[in-house]
């Protein structure tokens, strides 16, 4: 029988999982599965004719999850253009404010998304009608206020420095309009400190605890198990997480060539191309093409289809040795907060006081560039070209095109496709086996389909 779950709840954007299962060997499973970005949003045309510097604004209102993401991808692709980089303070400030932005995230994910696949809820909207029921996580949900306070308290932070949040106003290419102040790295570290004893002392002990009593999902939605990161975090040599991929199995992170990104859109709602490098890629609707179920192009990489986020980072840069799986990426998410939020208050400390924040940008006549980041969620890519001082062609690939791309010209499924295919459901008018699966990828929904 088929399963259609639309919309997918607690994520961000508008999800469609159209599952078949069937009894195999006397269990039901899932024996195929289609994902579907549900929306369009054509922010790769809305750019075009406009001066660069607008690319760092417009494209944050991409997403109120990661706009952070989007401001940095885009400063750096325009300040790029004219060969101009940003001082010191100013990649200070921008880790700063992303690694909030990462805090943030993480927290909400694990406590606001994950959490209900497994506990009840309190009693009462939005909480009820959610599949979890599992006693032993009461003091979990107990947590709820604090976690509700903590990812309050990263949003501020970003805010202190980004001067608002979410879609700070401070990018600016070649650097970062907020002064550094005394009282302002101040205002950061207190709250910092705060959020950081929350994840060390609440989050990652939850998360922990919840891995323990689900063993049996570090073997839930392993999928392709091929990891991408393209590596972020500057500092004045080299990067925080190293960039890299490594194939399932492999014990070799490799180079990873940015140049190499293919999109193809044989399954997607865009005039047909061949697979294309988004330096050149299009974004020309075709709704109601043939074959097409989702509004997300499928990037490949050497033919392969890669899965992004704080499981592929902290494997690849940081040693984390578990596999690829459900619980394996809630383990590595909230790894990685307690890891950044220790690296931010060292590079809290090495703001500089007084210092300049930004180097004088003008828009070159023409310019071919590109700047690849990582995203809560993964490796983001901005590719620009300019004209006349213009945008002429802007594209964006997202981490969620990664994880939750359609399939492609070889019938290769994407990466959350794939980690659905084999899981056993135990009722099939509750495939909560499945929810668990897309979850744990935390899917943006409005990214994907920018
Ligand atoms: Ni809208 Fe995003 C992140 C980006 S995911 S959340 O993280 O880019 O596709
Ligand atoms: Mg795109």
């Amino acid at each position: 029988m088929s399963i259609v779950i639309n919309p997918v709840t607690r994520i961000e954007g508008h999800l469609s999982v159209e599952l078949t299962i069937e009894n195999l060997g006397g269990h039901d499973q899932i024996t195929e599965a289609r994902v579907s970005g549900e929306l369009y949003r054509g922010f790769e045309n809305i750019l075009a004719g406009k001066p660069p510097q607008d690319a760092v604004h417009l494209t944050q209102r991409i997403c109120g999850a990661c706009p952070v993401s989007h401001g940095l991808a885009a400063s750096k692709t325009v300040e790029r253009s004219a060969g101009v980089t940003a001082p010191n303070n100013a990649r200070l400030l921008r880790n700063l404010i992303l690694g909030a932005n990462f805090l943030h995230n993480h927290i909400l994910h694990f406590y606001f998304l994950t959490l209900f696949d497994y506990a009840q809820g309190p009693a009462s909207t939005p909480w009820s009608g959610g599949w979890g029921d599992d006693p032993r996580l009461s003091s979990m949900v107990d947590n709820l206020k604090k976690a509700l306070t903590a990812k309050r308290t990263a949003h501020a932070m970003g805010a202190i420095l980004g001067g608002r949040f979410p879609h700070p106003a401070s990018f600016l290419p070649g650097g970062f309009t907020t002064d550094v102040t005394a009282q302002r790295i101040q205002e950061f570290q207190s709250r910092l400190s705060t959020v950081q004893t929350f994840i060390n002392t609440t989050y990652l002990p939850d998360v922990q605890r919840l891995a323990e009593l689900y063993s049996e999902e570090f073997s839930l939605g392993q999928g392709h198990g091929h990891l991408l990161a393209a590596g972020g975090f500057d500092e004045s040599e080299g990067l925080f997480f190293s960039g890299g991929y490594l194939l399932a199995g492999a014990q070799e992170v490799k180079t990873f060539y940015s140049g190499s990104i293919l999109e193809s859109v044989v399954h997607s709602h865009y005039a047909d191309a061949k697979p294309t490098p988004p330096r050149s890629g299009k974004t020309e609707t075709a709704w109601n093409k043939d074959g097409a179920y989702s509004w997300i192009k499928a990037p490949r990489y050497g033919g392969w289809a890669f899965e992004t986020g704080p499981i592929a980072r902290m494997t690849i840069a940081k040693g984390y040795k578990g596999g690829v799986s459900v619980m394996d990426r809630h383990m590595a998410r909230a790894l990685e907060a307690s890891l950044l939020a220790a690296k931010m208050q060292q590079w809290l400390g090495e703001l500089e006081v007084g210092g300049a924040v930004w180097n004088e940008f003008q828009a070159p006549e023409a310019a071919r560039t590109y700047a690849l980041v990582e995203a809560p969620r993964g490796v983001l890519g901005h590719w620009l070209e300019l004209q006349d001082t213009a945008i002429s062609h802007y594209q964006i690939v997202t981490p969620t095109c990664w994880n939750a791309s359609p399939r492609d010209e070889a019938g290769i499924r994407g990466a959350m496709e794939q980690a659905l295919i084999g899981t056993a459901i135990a009722d099939q008018s509750r495939p909560v086996e499945a929810m668990r699966i897309v979850h744990s990828f935390d899917p943006c929904l409005a990214c994907s389909v920018h």
